[in-house]
């Protein structure tokens, strides 16, 4: 009887302990948001990665992240967007309705630009990673709780015209996009600042973002024998693109794009098309090997993530850190207590030392220019 009274007083008090250490661990939430379905599935999951490689980080870190006096278990909540505009609505509607603490996405303007009114309206802050659109920060919430790691579309047209005709000294451009925010936007001003350095533009056409055929548009453009083509869209675009302006006999025309096309896998899609040679793209953010924490950190997604990397998830990697560094200034997991310090962010991360304008703008931003020398990308500064 006496056995049995002391075996179960230690029970009790191991049920006790072990709830009192439950309670003490808080689990916050931080949900990675793009496109994990469709033609830039390859970009959206690269993102999720770089999320997911920061959570793991952060729940490694020694001793463990305590914020307001709470030890805390980061959690990821994946979604898919599909790089859909309504979609990318609904779902950030879901996010703000489970209450999760920050988000890192979306990776489309398309997407991003509406689903940060639905975020500014719940309170909870957005890091994007790669929209590029400047419209994004010219919103009232931008720097409250829109923010973006990374050059928007202005430096990124505006780096690329000025290459063509400095550096390569073309005088002919075509400019297409696929009439989505991203790629109309980045055009727009491509076009622009071809026009400021004396180049003539000497056609416009436009597709889609689901498009496969572009031998009617590129045929046109043939006929106007255009030193180079703009292309403003994605990567899964460009990609056949490339070979269809081969099949035209095209291949002395460079072709430009931004960041959207700028990724390892257009090599793979262009499915060995001698026209990427052409190519010239722009990243936002400087490359790998220049970042601080660059080389280190590849090594490390790709034992993680082989095969996978695209072009980025060491920003989301960063966002998700900016989240966790503003939370644990606030000493609050709250969104609406820590999300002011986001824009008072000095973070020394993995892409750059981080830190913001007053309207959510990434401070002192970059951009690279890259080209395609036999399928691999090569740093052209
Ligand atoms: N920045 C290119 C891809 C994402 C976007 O802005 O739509």
């Amino acid at each position: 009887m006496q056995f049995k009274l002391k075996f179960s007083a230690v029970v009790a008090l191991v049920a006790v302990s072990g709830y009192a250490m439950a309670q003490d661990v808080q689990v916050v939430r931080i949900a990675h948001v793009g496109p994990m379905s469709g033609a830039i599935a390859h970009l959206g999951k690269d993102n999720e990665n770089g999320t997911r490689m920061a959570i793991a980080e952060l729940n490694a870190t020694q001793p463990p992240i305590t914020i307001g006096g709470r030890r805390v278990r980061f959690e990821m909540v994946a979604e898919d967007d599909a790089g859909d505009p309504r979609q990318g609505t609904a779902v950030a509607q879901k996010l703000c309705d489970a209450r999760v603490n920050g988000i890192v996405g979306h990776l489309n303007s398309g997407t991003t630009i509406p689903a940060s009114r639905v975020y500014a309206d719940c309170g909870i802050p957005h890091i994007t990673p790669s929209a590029t659109n400047p419209n994004l920060t010219r919103v009232a919430w931008a720097g409250k709780t829109t923010f973006r790691m990374i050059a928007n579309d202005n430096a990124l047209g505006a780096g690329l015209a000025f290459y063509a005709a400095d550096t390569l000294k073309l005088k002919r451009v075509a400019i297409i996009d696929d009439r989505t925010a991203y790629g109309q936007g980045v055009a727009e001003v491509f076009e622009r600042s071809a026009a400021s350095k004396g180049m003539t533009v000497v056609g416009k056409e436009f597709t889609t973002n689901v498009a496969t055929d572009f031998m009617p548009i590129l045929t046109k453009i043939k006929s106007l024998n255009p030193d180079a083509i703009f292309y403003g869209g994605m990567d899964a675009q460009a990609g056949p693109m490339l070979r269809q302006l081969e099949q035209l006999g095209m291949g002395g025309v460079r072709f430009f794009g931004g960041d959207g096309i700028c990724s390892p896998k257009l090599s793979e899609l262009a499915a060995g098309a001698k026209t990427l040679e052409g190519v010239v793209c722009a990243k936002g953010g400087t490359s790998l090997d220049k970042m601080p924490g660059g080389t280190a950190w590849k090594a490390r997604y790709d034992a993680a993530y082989p095969g996978q990397f695209q072009i980025y998830s060491p920003y989301t990697y960063d966002a998700t850190f900016v989240l966790v560094d503003a939370m644990r200034r606030a000493n609050s997991v709250d969104p609406k207590v820590y999300a002011p310090q986001i824009v008072n962010a000095n973070v020394r991360g993995v892409t750059a030392q981080i830190a913001f304008e007053p309207n959510g703008e990434l401070k002192n931003p970059s951009i690279t220019l890259v080209r395609y020398v036999g399928g691999k990308q090569e740093n052209l500064n």
